[in-house]
């Protein structure tokens, strides 16, 4: 239980945050460590500016949203201002546009947020919303196309940072394939600014740069891509992610009446319900990461597991086997839910996306919970979250272990995720139930989607 002046105190300290790291209708994560406008980051961290401006709250998506490429994908990093403390930087990834953009993307949250942002900010958004929901179709369009050009019904990511995890566990074995002899001498910025025991290795860095490397040789066209890229990896959390926001897409063309874009993402959400089947394992008993160019599956859990209850109703076996694993993880570490199974031998607690907690995966994995009638584990994440925020402040992440904050400093997403769901106040003024309220599957129920 958090005293109600430590939470005044902090929900103060949340929306200074918020305008501290505000760029002018863009966020940047962190000060320092990343300087710049990043896709997943922006979109969540629009919902805590929604708590205290819903105008810069839309122009956080408009902006994200005004970067996208001719092709339809929406750049993972947009470079909109000159900075020279961030490595890998506009030259290495040679996007050749302006703004200079990154050449991968990251997991499609921005649909979801629009549709929680028109669903209780007030106002009439049609016009508004309607031009993100044409960007938005065509870079929903773009994952179909470029990302499953064989239409197997999962999407594959190209680097891990498209998965927006960066160094999970899961990626070791396929980037074991990943040729890391051409690409020479870089000077890393981020052990400069953060405990270099926090963040990826530097042989993950080598072979995170030689697929920088293979992406601007091709001029990041996704046909060599798809057909030649070495990592080429189909993981829970993308598809989970993408899987939820074409419902939402679905819902708000619905109530925006756009019915090409409804029957258009519709067509797309029946082919990816229907095949993210192909990541369940049976050893690991839930959603794990398939190897499309080794043709090997994953046997360890991840966070992203839990996704599935997110991105869209899942059969009761395989939800319980969800509630089971989570006891069973509850029991190795004090807070939920760490990145990577604490029990296995790769899980480490306060090394980047080896162990450590991040509250927006939380938010998401919660929000899927309460959608399937577990809102009491739902509650335990938010609580959790909040101790966490209590302890350790607005780190990038937690250790699940001892609660300590690891990464960067006053950063925006944790902010955003305090203010919006799990501040004690934030839950007071919503009844508990803030997100699952909002969200409700029935509204563009797939009639394929229970059929596994
Ligand atoms: C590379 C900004 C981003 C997040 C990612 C997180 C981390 C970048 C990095 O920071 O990645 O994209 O340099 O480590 O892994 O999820 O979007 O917060």
């Amino acid at each position: 239980m958090i005293d109600p002046e430590t939470v005044t105190r902090l929900d103060a300290q949340a929306q200074q945050i918020l305008r501290a790291n505000d760029k002018g209708g863009y966020t940047v994560p962190t000060k320092g460590l990343y300087p710049f406008q990043w896709n997943w980051d922006s979109a969540l961290t629009a919902l805590g500016i929604a708590c205290f401006d819903a105008d810069r709250a839309w122009q956080e998506i408009e902006k994200l949203l005004s970067a996208q490429w001719d092709n339809g994908m929406v750049p993972h990093i947009v470079f909109w201002q000159h900075e020279e403390g961030y490595f890998p930087g506009p030259g290495e990834w040679r996007s050749e546009r302006t703004p200079p953009t990154s050449g991968i993307t990251q997991p499609p949250v921005a649909a979801t947020v629009v549709r929680q942002l028109a669903s209780f900010l007030p106002g009439d958004h049609g016009a508004r919303v309607t031009p993100m929901l044409h960007a938005l179709d065509r870079w929903h369009q773009w994952f179909a196309d470029a990302r499953d050009p064989d239409g197997i019904g999962v999407v594959a990511i190209m680097h891990p940072w498209e998965s927006g995890r960066d160094n999970l566990p899961d990626w070791d074995a396929p980037l074991a394939h990943v040729d890391t002899s051409n690409v020479g001498a870089f000077m890393r910025r981020d052990i400069q600014l953060v405990n270099a025991a926090e963040r990826p290795v530097n042989d993950d860095y080598n072979h995170y740069m030689a697929l920088v490397q293979f992406g601007r040789t091709c001029q990041w066209d996704v046909k060599t891509i798809a057909e030649k890229c070495p990592f080429w990896v189909a993981e829970p959390g993308m598809n989970a992610i993408l899987r939820r926001a074409e419902r939402d897409l679905i819902a708000l063309a619905m109530q925006f009446n756009l019915p090409e874009i409804a029957s258009r993402a519709t067509r797309r959400l029946t082919r990816l319900d229907h095949g993210f089947n192909q990541l369940w394992s049976d050893i690991a008993q839930g959603y794990t990461t398939l190897d499309l160019r080794n043709k090997k599956l994953e046997h360890r859990l991840s966070s992203a597991s839990w996704l599935s209850l997110y991105g869209g109703p899942e059969n009761d076996i395989r939800a319980k086997s969800h509630y089971s694993n989570r006891i069973e993880w509850r029991q190795k570490i004090r807070f939920a839910l760490p990145s990577f199974d604490p029990g296995d031998p790769a899980f480490d607690d306060i090394r980047y996306w080896r162990g450590p907690v991040w509250a927006m995966i939380n938010w998401m994995v919660a929000t899927g919970l309460a959608e399937h009638g577990r809102p009491d584990l739902a509650s335990l994440l938010a609580d959790d979250t909040a101790a966490l925020v209590e302890q350790s402040a607005f780190r990038e992440y937690f250790s699940p272990v001892t609660g300590k904050g690891g990464g960067g400093k006053d950063f925006s997403w944790t902010a955003a995720m305090w203010l919006y769901w799990a501040s004690p106040s934030a839950r007071q003024k919503n009844g508990d139930t803030i997100t699952w309220a909002r969200s409700n599957f029935a509204m563009c129920a797939n009639p394929f989607a229970m059929s596994r």
